[in-house]
């Protein structure tokens, strides 16, 4: 069958109920259409608008009382260490909370099946596929009485047009941190990764999103990039990086940069400040080539049971008081205006100069596999 003939087999059966939107999805992207080209034609079904409808209907609707439990899936090392206690103690919940270092291992999980999550946080690149595979649901705003605390910056992002599925967790950056009593000269370019004067001290992270979109930036692309010859030179450039790596690690690379054992690292700017705090001698630079900027969000799994808890813990999180608390023990940027005064040390929003060599990194469609493949391969060199 061609596959204009399959695609409209598949249109017909989303419309005739034969098929969930999420399989529709992901059986229309193995024909090779982009997400944006799926999410308009679910838009044009008549299966998608009952669906969204029902939903909107849902998202306005009563919750009933807080239930007794609350499950959360978040980053390691990005929270204080009183807010969940005292959400427990304040609203009697008893709090599960998980941690994951990357958003694919998140998606993963979450697409294996129900993971029984509450609420999990992805980075705003992750919400298109999350909310196209009707993985999350939406929220219902009458519970978020503190969402006027959000900053502007953070509000309709282009991840979450009309804030209807996420409220803003934290901001960041991805660059380099480093020993500055062991690395002499300032660095200032990933070509660092590729000096064999540090070989086996360095790390970069466990993420391919990451590695490869640091080694296109190096050469002068986009982060993003789909281009099969800017792939080529980046998986070739994280190649070449290989031998002089300790591993891939993320955020529990902190004790090996404290300690000593390891001198650089590609990391986040906030597990940087973390780290910092225990060892002074560390400094974080954003490369002259330019590095990721991104925000991670709250939203809630279309399997979530405790879904007043959960827009509970959303409402809570908006306060400024927790809000602040939040940043002050990550070192991470806090998307809550209402927070600015209390925190201890502002990570400002990148300025136009700094923007220019920040990028967001944006859902990669059907070429998400390419990379899959690219990272596998570049793991197993
Ligand atoms: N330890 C918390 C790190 C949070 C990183 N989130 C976003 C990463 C984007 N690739």
């Amino acid at each position: 069958m061609s596959k204009r003939k399959e695609l409209e087999r598949l249109v017909g059966e989303l419309e005739t109920g034969g098929i969930s939107r999420r399989d529709f999805v992901w059986r229309a992207m193995g024909l090779g259409l982009s997400l944006s080209s799926v999410g308009a034609l679910l838009s044009a079904c008549g299966g998608g608008e009952k669906a969204r409808t029902a939903e909107g209907a849902a998202a306005e609707g009563e919750l009933g009382p807080i239930e007794k439990e609350l499950r959360i899936y978040n980053w390691s090392d990005y929270i204080a260490d009183d807010t969940v206690p005292n959400f427990e103690k304040e609203f009697g919940v008893k709090v599960t909370y998980d941690t994951y270092e990357s958003n694919e291992e998140m998606v993963a999980k979450l697409q294996a099946g129900a993971t029984g999550y509450d609420i999990i946080v992805p980075s705003g690149y992750v919400l298109p596929v999350l909310v196209a595979t009707d993985l999350i649901s939406p929220l219902n705003k009458k519970y978020l009485t503190n969402w006027g605390n959000v900053s502007p910056i953070f509000q309709n992002l282009p991840s979450d047009p009309g804030n209807t599925h996420t409220v803003p967790w934290q901001w960041g950056t991805s660059g380099i941190a480093y020993r500055t009593d062991r690395v002499k000269s300032p660095i200032d370019s990933w070509a660092v990764f590729h000096d064999p004067r540090f070989r086996g001290k360095m790390t970069m992270m466990d993420d391919g999103r990451e590695v490869i979109g640091a080694f296109l930036r190096y050469r002068g692309h986009s982060l993003n990039s789909t281009d099969p010859e800017h792939l080529a030179g980046a998986k070739a450039d994280a190649i070449k990086a290989k031998p002089q790596l300790k591993a891939y690690l993320s955020a529990p690379v902190k004790g090996q940069l404290i300690s000593g054992d390891v001198w650089i690292s590609q990391l986040w700017n906030g597990d940087t400040t973390q780290a910092k705090a225990e060892q002074p001698n560390l400094a974080y630079v954003i490369p002259k080539e330019g590095c990721t900027i991104w925000g991670d969000l709250m939203c809630m799994p279309k399997s979530a049971r405790n879904r007043r808890a959960a827009h509970e813990w959303m409402n809570y999180i908006l306060r400024p008081d927790v809000g602040a608390a939040l940043s002050n023990a990550t070192g991470y940027g806090s998307p809550n205006a209402a927070a600015a005064n209390l925190l201890d040390a502002p990570v400002p929003y990148p300025t136009e100069e700094e923007l220019k060599r920040l990028e967001y990194q944006v859902d990669l469609g059907r070429d998400t596999a390419t990379w899959d493949q690219i990272w596998t391969e570049i793991k197993s060199a």
